[in-house]
């Protein structure tokens, strides 16, 4: 044994090794066994995806994609791209897919790298309407160096005005037009946007991270035959690993995409996520993928009804997609203190701004939900109606300015125990 490496390098574990950081993996892991999870960006990974993520592939470096690598060992990790490049085009029935992006954030930028030149114009959805950092925010890299236009949603409604993108496309001719978003929870009318961007010599990104889960299933319209591009993340209702995916109908773009997400934007391929990539489109590809997609789409309604009957706004009124928004400005709160709350209550979902909202991002008058985490572990809709009235029970307790209002989420907390009891995540390894 070397003199480098301390007794047990090769062979123990992390609970000997290191057990401070063991515990506090623990405790994560006891926090989402025993919360009900609602944050819409997060799901539940398979054992698979776990196995898939902690392989001696996280070892290898390699540049530049199969076939054509900068360094040598690289006929396994070439197979395995491979193999994740073709299930991603199977599941999504198109011609191109690169699964190397680190993010959704990544996959976005590279087709911003791929078409564009800095100052060329883009028209995207408002961050405050729904859309996404990386669809050009002035916070982000993509709104400092490209000249942004923002088209929002109708304030009366929540819902998107496609003459109103239209306008804006025919007056600033963007070189790019991206839709979807973090927040719209409705679903997009894909040819309308196609049209716009023909009608104005735009391309077309669709971003469809939030309900790529929900495509795959066959509940949701598909963006791909549409759009130009389509980036997913891989690990919301697709219920993966973090991280991006680039997806095209053809492969016309495949020299400009490919060499946009490397050398463009990153370096080498995190190996071993690829692998988990693998591992759940596969899963994807499964006939019990399209029962879990219907039973999200199933209790994302299931939530805003139930809601909506306590009397809360749900944004648009509902929801096609595993999101749904509520508007707490009529309650007199915060997304802050609202999410603050739930949390200690057991019910973890963020802060969002709302449409119209005039408080800061840190404070918002919103509140996101999503129900793909929770449907892995087998809620269905009637703990998804027994989670909306614990959810309205707390927010009519702050709003009513209850002066005990830790009793009150406590009493929620004990509740979200006994529901969780009945659907426990990783047990023993088998
Ligand atoms: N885009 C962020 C979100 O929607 O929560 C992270 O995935």
């Amino acid at each position: 044994m070397t003199t480098y490496c301390h007794k047990g390098y090769f062979d123990h574990g992390i609970e000997d090794i290191d057990p401070q950081v063991h515990a506090m993996l623990q405790d994560e892991e006891d926090r989402q066994d025993h919360g009900v999870e609602l944050i819409a960006s997060e799901n539940i990974v398979s054992r698979a995806t776990l196995d898939a993520l902690g392989t001696a592939m996280v070892n290898k470096t390699v540049e530049g994609y199969p076939g054509h690598r900068y360094y040598g060992g690289a006929r396994h990790a070439d197979r395995l791209e491979i193999l994740a490049q073709e299930r991603a085009k199977q599941l999504f029935g198109c011609a191109y897919a690169n699964v190397q992006p680190h993010s959704g954030s990544q996959a976005n930028l590279a087709v911003f790298v791929a078409f564009l030149k800095p100052g060329d114009c883009v028209l995207s959805m408002d961050l405050s309407a729904g859309g996404h950092l990386s669809h050009g925010s002035s916070a982000n890299l993509t709104g400092k160096w490209f000249d942004i236009r923002h088209y929002g949603v109708r304030e009366e409604d929540g819902l998107l005005d496609y003459a109103q993108v239209a306008a804006l496309a025919e007056r600033h001719k963007p070189k790019l037009i991206i839709c979807g978003g973090s927040a719209y929870p409705r679903a997009i009318d894909f040819a309308r946007f196609r049209q716009i961007a023909e009608d104005t010599g735009a391309m077309m990104l669709a971003d469809m991270a939030h309900f790529a889960g929900l495509v795959a299933g066959g509940v949701h319209p598909d963006p791909v035959p549409h759009a130009h591009v389509t980036t997913a993340t891989t690990y919301k209702n697709l219920r993966g690993v973090r991280g991006g995916l680039i997806l095209a109908p053809d492969s016309g773009f495949e020299r400009k995409l490919n060499s946009a997400v490397f050398p463009g934007v990153q370096g080498s391929v995190i190996l071993n996520a690829v692998a988990a990539k693998a591992v759940c489109l596969g899963e994807a590809l499964r006939p019990e993928f399209k029962a879990y997609a219907q039973a999200v789409l199933d209790n994302a309604r299931q939530l805003s009804a139930s809601l909506m009957e306590r009397g809360l706004r749900v944004v648009t009124g509902g929801t096609d997609t595993p999101l749904l928004l509520v508007d707490l400005r009529p309650k007199g709160l915060t997304g802050a203190q609202a999410s603050d709350s739930l949390d200690r209550a057991g019910l973890t979902c963020n802060k969002n701004a709302v449409p119209g909202d005039t408080q800061p991002p840190r404070v918002t008058s919103g509140l996101r939900f999503g129900v793909s985490a929770g449907t892995t572990r087998g809620f269905g809709t009637a703990e998804f109606e027994k989670i909306g009235h614990l959810i309205a029970d707390i927010l009519a307790a702050l709003s009513a300015g209850s002066s005990g209002m830790e009793a009150v989420e406590q009493r929620c907390f004990a509740q979200v125990r006994k529901l969780t009891q009945d659907f426990p995540i990783y047990g023993p390894v088998k």
